[in-house]
């Protein structure tokens, strides 16, 4: 299998000539996105010359990469066993990062992991072995900063099983989060099936200073897009302000972008990408890069007259960009950081922070940590220390040794900050919090990307506001939600005013990186030997059992196991924290199916009535007891249902306690295609309003399932306890192919049966 400056020449080979037939096939100038996507499929026209793929259709696509990490890696692998293949197709890694919770500090904490998790590490390291992927031990780092220093490359094509994955596109890549069973796909030689995105392009002019930094770009996007404003599309970046970006401010900004709901965010080839990948050791990347610089950026054309090639258009000035902090509970509600004083006060929210935590895999540079580091330095200098927890994770063991090295470290040290290791943490759930007791009331600062209610802490009483590392930092040393380091000083132990003077850092390290050269375990060439152990009665890794075909029926007499009421994020239908210990067994974390989710009939979280005795359960209760009668069950929900994270379980979990179908006003794109891939029916209201007639006591219809059909409606039929009845038609947007899953009971069952016939 080829990799490393090969695998991008091969993929460059061919880029000039893909491009000209997608011209050809378009009749226009292409955007970047079209033109990474053309240059990973198969010739964009057909014999005719027609173009084969149109918005809204389904295109197949050929990633040069897969990236899996470890949370999800385990029952994407786990999948990929059932495929039948020898080894995976393209070149794939597995990082451990996800389970490693915040405890006492790196070192321990990375030690407990180690020990805690070590069966699911030597599953993950095993079957890595066995089928050619590479593995990134535990405390290596984060998938999405290990990426960006090792693999990715401008107009190159990857997926990862993890929503940020995008965090690539600020080397150039059109990189885009998927579920594990979409990851299979790929990894056994088959193409991607993707939604052909729309195009948003975000034009950045003038250049960061002060205060504000790439984070800010996100979070002013995040409060115009909103979080469901990018949903099948791609975000593109563009203008002068695009290029006085460092690469790695970009991948933030891409990073970021999973909250919106886009596809994936891309910005074109520049000198801040040469400079990184030079510094990262990939010289004759960026040579190579140089080279066909014209095809690692939109046309001419496009640039010249954006709104005539791209389907929306935002502008972005950074000179007069303010530094912003988005929340509580949602990504896209952004306050310019000089509105804060206003608000808190109008809104109640306390004006103190309990915790400020910075690092994760959007905001854990080089140029992130030193910018942090200098205000951390300056306060220090004036006498003052972090008034609050203030805990700092780095993205990866080479930005830990290189930051060892060159005194930022010991700078945090110094102002009281903790270090933790090179993981997830507190960003996951993982975080062991001692200072405030669950139900208490606080906020918290992060430089993470998601806020939503209990994320860091399980407690639904933390408000989780977003910002800046340097905002986080200045914040830290402050103690307080309205704190403005522009406006605001702070007072000294000898009772000066400090103000903290305008961060600086440097991009990248003057010394170069100091490489982790020990985190990588690469395959032997032939794993055919090495066994795959997997312990019968193991609690956490359980080999799957293929789900049951469709019988040929339409659904009837189904139940209404849950209806929620606003947010239904991955989070509340399958929570993280304490329940990652179980990502490898599905009947085990079932557990946790909708316990997060807020009932629209009761307004209580995460338990619902069985209408078999009437009785109030948790709903995994209520559902496994409607699985034993042989009772099907639906469940609805809002808007941008199954927002969040990639992981499958929130689609499989439903579908192992017996789920037929999810009916929704809206979903979020990964979660409906992990839906699709595991035989449960995606289904939308046509008419929005038709959401309020779903009564708890319905008995439920799902008509027209014979004649399932691509953009064709299936009519849903309920009847209600008092003998009455609605009727209303429901759309999909399930292809010929994913209809194929549906009737097969999976994807996995139909690349089963072809892999036999
Ligand atoms: C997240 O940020 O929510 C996660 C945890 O990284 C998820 C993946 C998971 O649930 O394991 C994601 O973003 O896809
Ligand atoms: Fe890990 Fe948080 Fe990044 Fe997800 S968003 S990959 S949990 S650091």
């Amino acid at each position: 299998m080829i990799d490393g400056v090969e695998l991008i020449q091969k993929t460059y080979s061919t880029m000039k000539e893909r491009h000209e037939a997608a011209r050809k096939a378009f009749g226009r100038p292409l955007t970047l996105t079209e033109k990474i996507l053309a240059a990973h499929m198969p010739l964009p026209v057909d014999e005719d010359g027609k173009a084969l793929v149109r918005k809204k259709s389904y295109a197949n696509l050929f990633p040069d990469r897969v990236a899996l990490q470890d949370a999800t890696a385990q029952m994407a692998l786990l999948q990929f066993m059932q495929a039948g293949k020898k080894e995976v197709a393209v070149p794939s890694t597995v990082h451990c990062d996800h389970l490693i919770s915040a405890q006492k500090g790196a070192k321990p904490d990375l030690l407990r992991a180690i020990d805690e998790n070590q069966e699911v590490y030597d599953f993950l390291q095993t079957v890595s072995q066995k089928y050619g992927l590479g593995f990134w031990k535990p405390g290596a780092g984060i998938i999405h900063q290990v990426v960006l220093e090792n693999y990715a490359f401008p107009g190159g094509m990857m997926i990862g099983t993890d929503s940020h994955t995008p965090n690539a596109g600020g080397l150039g890549m059109v990189a885009i989060g998927i579920g594990g069973a979409d990851a299979v796909d790929v990894m056994a030689g088959f193409p991607l099936n993707l939604r052909w995105p729309g195009v948003i392009g975000v034009k950045l002019t003038g250049t960061l200073s002060g205060f504000a930094a790439a984070k800010d770009v996100i979070l002013k996007l995040m409060g115009i897009l909103t979080v469901k404003g990018g949903t099948n599309h791609i975000v593109e970046f563009f203008g002068p302000g695009a290029a006085s970006i460092s690469a790695t401010g970009k991948g933030t900004i891409a990073n970021m972008g999973a909250e919106h709901g886009a596809t994936t965010s891309v910005f074109a080839y520049d000198a801040s990408m040469e400079r990184y990948l030079r510094a990262t050791n990939r010289g004759a990347w960026a040579d190579l890069a140089n080279a066909h610089k014209a095809e690692l950026a939109a046309d001419p054309e496009v640039y010249a007259d954006p709104s005539k090639f791209y389907d929306q258009v935002v502008e972005i000035d950074l000179s007069s960009l303010d530094p912003h902090l988005v929340g509580p509970h949602t990504p896209d509600l952004a306050h310019p950081v000089q509105t804060m004083k206003d608000t808190v006060a109008k809104e109640g929210w306390p004006a103190e922070i309990t915790s400020a935590l910075i690092g994760s895999c959007t905001n854990s540079s080089y140029e992130d940590v030193s910018r942090a580091a200098s205000l951390a330095d300056a306060a220090l200098k004036a006498g003052l220390k972090a008034k609050v927890p203030f805990l700092i994770t780095p993205g990866s063991e080479t930005i830990h040794l290189t930051i060892q090295r060159d005194g930022q470290m010991a700078t945090f040290d110094k102002a009281g900050g903790s270090v933790l290791a090179n993981a997830c943490g507190p960003c996951i759930g993982q975080w062991d919090r001692e200072d405030v007791k669950k139900g208490v009331k606080n906020a918290i600062v992060t430089s993470f990307n998601r806020n939503f209610r209990g994320r860091q802490d399980s407690n639904p009483e933390t408000l989780a506001f977003i910002g800046s590392p340097e905002q986080v930092t200045a914040m830290a040393f402050s103690g307080r939600l309205d704190f403005d380091p522009r406006r605001d000083s702070i007072k000294t132990p000898d009772g000066k005013d400090f103000k903290f003077p305008a961060p600086s850092g440097d991009e990248l390290p003057k010394q170069g990186f100091l490489v982790d050269k020990d985190g990588l375990i690469r395959p032997p060439a032939d794993g055919s030997k090495v066994s795959v152990a997997v312990d019968p009665k193991s609690k956490r890794i359980a080999l799957l059992a293929p789900f049951t075909a469709w019988d040929g029926k339409d659904i009837t007499g189904a139940r209404v196991l849950m209806k929620a009421k606003g947010k239904c994020t991955t989070d509340h239908i399958s929570a993280a924290g304490k329940w990652l210990t179980f990502r490898g067994h599905l009947d085990n974390i079932a557990n946790n199916t909708f316990i997060g989710a807020t009932n629209a009939f009761s307004d209580k979280i995460g338990e619902g009535k069985s209408l078999l005795d009437g009785s109030t359960k948790s709903y995994p209760d209520v559902a496994r007891g409607y699985k034993a009668a042989g009772v099907p069950w639906i469940a609805v929900g809002d808007e941008n249902y199954g927002e969040g994270s990639s992981r499958e379980h929130a689609a499989m979990q439903p579908r192992h306690l017996g789920g037929k179908a999810i009916l929704v006003r809206s979903f979020a794109r990964i979660h409906e295609s992990n839906l699709k891939k595991q035989g449960m029916l995606p289904l939308t209201f046509a008419n929005p309003a038709d959401y309020d007639k779903v009564k708890e006591d319905d008995l439920v219809d799902i008509v027209g399932l014979a004649a399932l059909a691509p953009g064709q409606q299936l009519t849903v039929k309920l009847t209600h306890a008092d003998g009455t009845s609605d009727s209303f038609p429901v759309n999909h947007t399930m292809s010929g192919e994913q209809i194929e899953y549906f009737k097969a009971g999976s994807a996995l069952n139909l690349v089963a049966k072809q892999q036999k016939s």
